[in-house]
């Protein structure tokens, strides 16, 4: 997963989480290496459809999407992945002539190898960052091609993981990074029925509960803690009125937890929770105002309409 802040220490993280009230952690350390290997697996998952409705929207609109860039553009996206959305906006600039070049920015070596990889079959010129979000647009932002707009791509509803004050915080980051005429495609998930989010982030099949209960096995494993796996549920709740899949680990007993590693000792009740992740869920609305209010105008929106996905060009 990628990262928008400095990456931070995990033991300091964990202790000041745990000694919280409520308790919880961030959820960047859900992303280990098994964590990720989750993470796609869920992608896969007939019970989350985010994945496979926002490669629908690109299947269908790629082209719709990059048309205002069809005499070329720098494409710099946040957290590439795998380069394949990627190599979908690529494909109808591409086909035109249009000259383009990518900039890949994520904190993870590997997937800048792998999108490096997926992107070889076109003739584009790629530099890749090994950064955060911010370090990586200021980067992206010195090598900037005079005359060439920047389409900077923030796909997967990953701003849903951010609160409203650090998706505020992003979108300005993006926006002072950026001049007129460039934009952010921002990719992310809209509100919808309580049944279809909650089964989403609890799947019959048990694979978020595992992507969920993994930050425990983490921490026994880089903080020699002794949490009991088997004393510890998965839960998903959906809280309406901060528009939100909340995402928690159940103490089923009172207990007390040693975390040597993070030099430090916790008690549980039992049925208190440690706050783990959130996805913020939006309205098309509410994306266009988040937009404005970072200085982006929301010129246009694709919606999957049965997964209830969004795409939207947001123009400087
Ligand atoms: C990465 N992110 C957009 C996922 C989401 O839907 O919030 C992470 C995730 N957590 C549980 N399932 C998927």
């Amino acid at each position: 997963m990628d990262m928008f802040a400095a990456p931070p220490r995990f033991a300091d993280d964990v202790r000041r989480g745990l000694l919280a009230t409520p308790k919880q952690l961030d959820p960047r350390y859900l992303y280990d290496a098994l964590g990720s290997h989750l993470f796609e697996s869920i992608c896969k998952l007939p019970w989350y459809p985010l994945t496979r409705a926002e490669s629908a929207l690109l299947e269908r609109h790629a082209a719709d999407m990059v048309a205002p860039f069809r005499d070329g553009a720098t494409l710099l996206e946040l957290g590439c992945g795998c380069g394949e959305k990627l190599s979908m906006l690529c494909e109808p600039l591409s086909a035109r002539g249009s000259p383009v070049d990518v900039q890949l920015i994520d904190i993870s070596e590997a997937a800048l190898d792998l999108s490096k990889r997926t992107l070889a079959r076109f003739s584009v010129d790629i530099t890749a960052h090994r950064a955060t979000y911010e370090e990586g647009l200021q980067r992206a932002a010195t090598c900037r091609k005079p005359g060439t707009p920047v389409v900077v791509l923030f796909l997967g509803s990953n701003i849903g993981n951010l609160d409203p004050t650090g998706a505020h915080h992003l979108l300005t980051t993006i926006r002072a990074a950026l001049q007129p005429g460039d934009a952010l495609l921002l990719g992310a998930d809209l509100v919808k029925p309580q049944d279809e989010l909650l089964r989403a982030y609890d799947d019959p099949l048990g694979v978020t509960a595992a992507f969920n209960k993994n930050l425990l096995v983490r921490m026994n494993r880089e903080l020699g803690a002794d949490f009991d796996l088997s004393t510890f549920a998965h839960e998903a709740r959906w809280n309406a009125e901060a528009s939100r899949v909340e995402m928690h680990l159940i103490s089923q007993c009172r207990q007390r937890v040693r975390l040597p590693g993070a030099a430090t000792e916790v008690s549980f009740e039992e049925g208190e929770s440690i706050w783990t992740e959130s996805s913020h869920k939006y309205t098309p609305e509410s994306i266009a105002a988040l937009a404005e209010c970072a200085g982006f105008q929301c010129t246009k929106q694709w919606i999957e309409p049965h997964a209830r996905f969004s795409t939207s060009l947001l123009m400087v």
